[in-house]
């Protein structure tokens, strides 16, 4: 059997993506934390990007979240991915879009000042926008069933509702298929389980570090 250890770092939302898949298809695996801020020297080594996540598989290092995802989808069958292949590169698609909408959202919480922030979340609606347009009744993005696709956007939501529980957006108005979406993903146990206990106070902890727009209004 293959030995799976992944290198994480508690707060990203690209290492989330692989833990969800992980803990979906009760997969045994290994979870070591490090600190980006602060990376070790073994990790830069053996990382081609410095970025995480990264799977060791025995001893072969695989990076990219959307690439590792794909392997355990591979790996361990029946495939989160749709069947048809007009629909899985759609799918595919639409998980390059929620990576899009993590740097917008990204950008959004480390500006100093209200309005940079503001800038940067009118781009964010925007975006979410498109989504709302393409999605259909759910509850998952491919209907009844909890695909790959879900393990992308679960944590663009995560991380939105941290964010949410310090500035009122206002994005419910606008986007209840997304809503209705987000709140479907955020109470899934693997989503649930997918970060760690202190994730929300560790989140704060890092817009307080960065000195940020939103540590003020924490
Ligand atoms: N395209 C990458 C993005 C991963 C990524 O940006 N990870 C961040 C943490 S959330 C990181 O490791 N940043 C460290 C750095 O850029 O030096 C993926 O999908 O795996």
């Amino acid at each position: 059997m293959m030995k799976l250890e992944l290198i994480s770092f508690k707060l990203c939302p690209y290492v989330q993506r692989s833990v969800i898949t992980l803990l979906e298809k009760a997969v045994p695996f290994d979870i070591n934390y490090i600190n980006l801020s602060e990376p070790p020297a073994w990790f830069l080594s053996i990382s081609p990007t410095g970025k995480v996540p990264v799977l060791r598989v025995n001893d072969t290092v695989l990076f990219e979240s959307a690439v590792i995802n794909e392997y355990l989808d591979e790996t361990h069958p029946p495939s989160l991915l749709p069947n048809n292949p007009l629909k899985k590169a759609l799918n595919r698609a639409w998980i390059e879009f929620a990576s899009n909408l993590l740097t917008t959202l990204y950008k959004a919480i480390l500006c100093n000042e209200k309005d940079s922030f503001n800038h940067e979340i009118i781009i964010l609606k925007k975006e979410l926008e498109q989504l709302e347009k393409n999605l259909g009744d759910g509850p998952y993005f491919n209907g009844d069933t909890f695909g790959l696709l879900d393990t992308a956007y679960a944590p663009v939501f995560k991380h939105l509702s941290v964010v949410e529980n310090i500035e009122a957006l206002k994005l419910h108005d606008t986007l209840p298929k997304i809503n209705r979406w987000k709140d479907t993903l955020l109470q899934r146990k693997s989503v649930r389980a997918s970060v760690v206990d202190d994730f929300e106070s560790l989140y704060h902890a890092y817009l307080k570090s960065n000195n940020t727009y939103l540590a003020q209004r924490m």
